[in-house]
């Protein structure tokens, strides 16, 4: 769609885009703030929509992007950034396969779904979906109809119903990395013949079930962490305290970084594909990867890993440098060097 062209709506730049995408490659559309103080609300449903009304010939080279501008971008808590919001309907509709939607902040609607995946190969990353307790029925998070979707690095809680359902037998979804609290219903579902691939996931706090299979399969599974007996897969932590995994549950005030002394640190796998986290820092920041959409930034930067007192009766330190800092030593504060 070339560079420069400006809307005012998302709706309207989606409208934009060629309704042929066969060789045109990643279509990519940057939503910018609006004027004063996030969060930057833009107040619409979009619908993204693909097949004979919409666009055709979307792939996995020729697609759609949706993305937050690098300094318009939430900080991994809702209300920092751009946003997504409106009491009514599903706010983020995809039928165009390969569509990529990446950090917004989802807030509210009223639909079966806040974000509803109806083609295959859609990526959701980055995003977080939050606050549609007040629906009158359904109101899951993620709902997923379709094959080859992939859900990662996002934060998704107070929901009314399920954080991430797959449903119907030709669905398949990845969750990696993704962090669910207080749905009403189950954390993350998959049902009626779907498969779900779920890794390093946290899903706390659900009405009903951490994560529940019913008449369906999980496929894959390692290194999720419940608060009830549900986590599936090798390697889960279960029956854990959401109370100590975060930074702050305070409702209007949540925070899902990870807490200081969180289960999840260093507990995940290291996955492929991708290797940051929600606030798009590298992963691991410490050792390995940790579960939830959070990598922890390690505040023990240097570790003192051997203490010795020299011939002369000086005290000698060895530093081993923090991963995260890129192998390099940093000293804070005041160094004194006493002979
Ligand atoms: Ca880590
Ligand atoms: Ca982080």
């Amino acid at each position: 769609m070339g560079e420069g062209y400006n809307y005012s709506t998302i709706q309207s730049a989606v409208d934009a885009v060629p309704r042929n995408l066969a060789g045109r490659g990643e279509q990519r559309i940057v939503i910018h703030r609006k004027a004063g103080d996030p969060p930057w609300i833009y107040n619409e449903q979009v619908h993204i929509e693909g097949g004979d009304e919409g666009v055709m010939n979307a792939s996995a080279q020729d697609f759609m992007l949706l993305t937050v501008a690098e300094e318009d971008r939430h900080k991994g808590i809702a209300g920092t950034g751009v946003a997504l919001s409106k009491t009514t309907g599903c706010l983020l509709n995809v039928s165009l396969p390969y569509t990529r939607i990446q950090w917004l902040d989802i807030k509210g609607g009223n639909g079966d779904a806040m974000v509803e995946c109806k083609a295959n190969g859609i990526r959701v990353e980055n995003c977080i979906v939050h606050d549609n307790e007040n629906v009158e029925d359904g109101g899951s998070g993620i709902e997923i109809t379709v094959a080859d979707v992939i859900i990662r690095n996002c934060v998704i809680y107070n929901i009314r119903g399920h954080g991430i359902i797959a449903v119907q037998s030709q669905a398949s979804a990845i969750a990696q990395n993704v962090t669910v609290f207080n749905a009403g219903d189950c954390g993350i579902d998959v049902r009626d013949g779907a498969t779900l691939s779920i890794q390093n996931c946290i899903s706390m706090g659900s009405a009903v079930k951490d994560y529940r299979k019913w008449f369906a399969d999980w496929t894959n599974c390692s290194n999720n962490m419940s608060s009830d007996s549900t986590a599936p897969g090798t390697a889960y932590i279960r029956s854990a305290s959401a109370g100590n995994q975060f930074l702050s549950l305070t409702p209007g005030n949540e925070d899902f970084h990870l807490a200081e002394n969180s289960a999840a640190i260093n507990a995940g796998a290291l996955l492929g594909g991708f290797n940051t986290d929600i606030d798009g820092v590298l992963r691991p920041e410490t050792e390995n990867w940790d579960m939830g959409a959070d990598e922890k930034k390690g505040e023990d930067i240097n570790q003192v890993v051997d203490r010795a007192a020299s011939a002369a009766g000086d005290t000698v330190i060895a530093l081993k440098p923090g991963l995260y800092n890129d192998g390099k030593i940093e000293i804070k504060g005041i160094i004194e060097i006493v002979k």
